[in-house]
């Protein structure tokens, strides 16, 4: 009675409305799931927000590991979160670490997040499509948060696939989907915190859990939720469901981070991109894009190839292959740790950044531009930051695990520091220039 009391009320505010749905997924009838309801629909949010949290943190700090302040490190404008300190170079697996666990609790999110939307979906074809303003509000800022949810996750599923459908530069984009999904998922959090509350009141936390087929029975149909009004019988307990989501969700998420921890783990990565096993041999290990790509030619890395080093007072230097391998050399074990989530560690041998750093005449609390000889495509240029140029195990690396680079790591010369986010390793190198901070 009171609910049609209601609905005339609002038929008289909106009369442009038509008071009976249209037929099919408008009408309640049509969502008959006994599991949906706002027991379910709390539950997976609750688990999805250790999993955004860990997102969160983890691209924050990888925003901050690009040092998008410096140079031509960031591919637009620096970003509008704030951050107070220059990425350490140690430990050197800082990166793999985090961008690890940023990837894997991406994709770990992906079942989890499939299966709230499925809980909720009758809410998309909620009739009256609007009841009153507030009511307007509330479903353009779902419209934003589910927007921005799938746009974030999807784009950076592709990014770890380094599959790109679109004309847009990712991390800008990527970034700030970001942001806008934080906000919207702030606002939906604080909008809904008494109906998830009330749920696991009336329900408890995980109590559901334990019923088997036989006794699970639909929420009651209260007004305005996503339990149905006229319920099918369960052919799968909400622990079957919920369990099915866990599960998957594990397994993506375990079978991604076999790419960051690589040894037998990395043969779980069943989703890596470009194979899971790189050719054998020395230089047989991931390569994120090859010289051919970019347009990178065995004329221009071979002979006539040199390297520019340009001091902060602007004098210069040119050496040559072979004069670069009689400086003293440095071997060293350090990971690449690609953004897109994988990461390997091998032995590089080359020279010291610090060593070409005293050779020109830089002082330790110098920026060192880094140019590659590339000429299209992004990644070409850099700028490392004294604490990552200065350190004694960052190298201009000549050799790899005892022979030379391929021309696809990036021989003649490249780029290796430690916990630097792989996109900065920069490979063909042409020129180090060093500048007063
Ligand atoms: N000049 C240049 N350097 C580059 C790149 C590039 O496209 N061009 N890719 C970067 C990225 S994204 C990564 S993860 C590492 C990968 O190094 P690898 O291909 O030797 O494994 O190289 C980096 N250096
Ligand atoms: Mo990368």
């Amino acid at each position: 009675m009171r609910i049609r009391a209601r609905r005339q009320i609002i038929d008289a505010e909106m009369p442009l409305l038509p008071a009976d749905p249209p037929p099919g997924p408008f009408r309640a009838e049509f969502w008959r799931s006994p599991l949906r309801g706002p027991w379910l629909s709390s539950l997976l949010g609750s688990a999805m927000l250790p999993l955004f949290l860990l997102c969160m943190v983890t691209g924050y700090l990888s925003h901050a590991a690009y040092d998008p302040s410096l140079g031509h490190n960031s591919v637009s404008s620096g970003g509008i979160v704030p951050y107070f300190f220059h990425w350490p170079t140690h430990p050197a697996w800082l990166y793999a670490a985090t961008q690890g666990i940023h990837i894997a609790a991406g994709i770990a999110l992906a079942p989890v997040l499939l299966a709230k939307l499925w809980s909720v979906i009758p809410k998309l074809f909620e009739w009256p499509a609007v009841r009153s303003p507030a009511h307007a509000i509330e479903r353009l800022s779902i419209a934003l948060l589910v927007a921005s949810s799938l746009f974030t996750l999807v784009s950076g599923l592709f990014n770890s696939e380094i599959f790109y459908p679109w004309r847009f530069s990712f991390v800008p984009v990527h970034y700030y989907a970001a942001i806008l999904f934080t906000a919207s998922l702030a606002f939906h959090v604080a909008v809904k915190f008494r109906v998830i509350r009330q749920a696991f009141r009336d329900r408890g936390v995980i109590a559901p859990l334990r019923e088997s087929l036989a006794d699970t029975q639909p929420e009651p149909p209260a007004h305005d939720t996503t339990a149905p009004t006229s319920p099918a019988l369960p052919t799968i307990s909400r622990r079957g469901f919920v369990g099915t989501v866990g599960v998957a969700s594990l397994a993506v998420g375990v079978s991604a981070a076999g790419q960051s921890i690589g040894g037998p783990l990395r043969q779980l990565a069943i989703f890596a991109p470009r194979g899971r096993v790189p050719a054998p041999g020395p230089n047989g290990f991931q390569v994120n894009k090859t010289a051919s790509s970019v347009g990178v030619t065995a004329e221009e890395t071979g002979a006539h190839w040199s390297l520019r080093v340009v001091g902060p007072d602007g004098r210069s230097l040119t050496f040559s292959r072979e004069q670069l391998l009689a400086l003293p050399q440095r071997t060293q074990d350090l990971p690449i740790a690609c953004v897109e989530g994988w990461s390997t560690t091998q032995r590089w041998t080359g020279v010291p950044l610090g060593t070409i750093a005293d050779l020109i005449g830089a002082e330790s609390r110098d920026l060192l531009a880094v140019q590659s000889l590339q000429r299209r495509g992004e990644f070409r240029q850099t700028t490392l930051a004294a604490n990552q140029a200065d350190d004694g195990r960052s190298l201009l690396a000549l050799r790899v695990n005892g022979v030379d680079l391929s021309i696809d790591h990036g021989f003649p010369a490249r780029i290796i520091v430690p916990a630097l986010p792989g996109v900065h390793c920069t490979k063909w190198v042409s020129s180090l220039e060093f500048t007063a901070a």
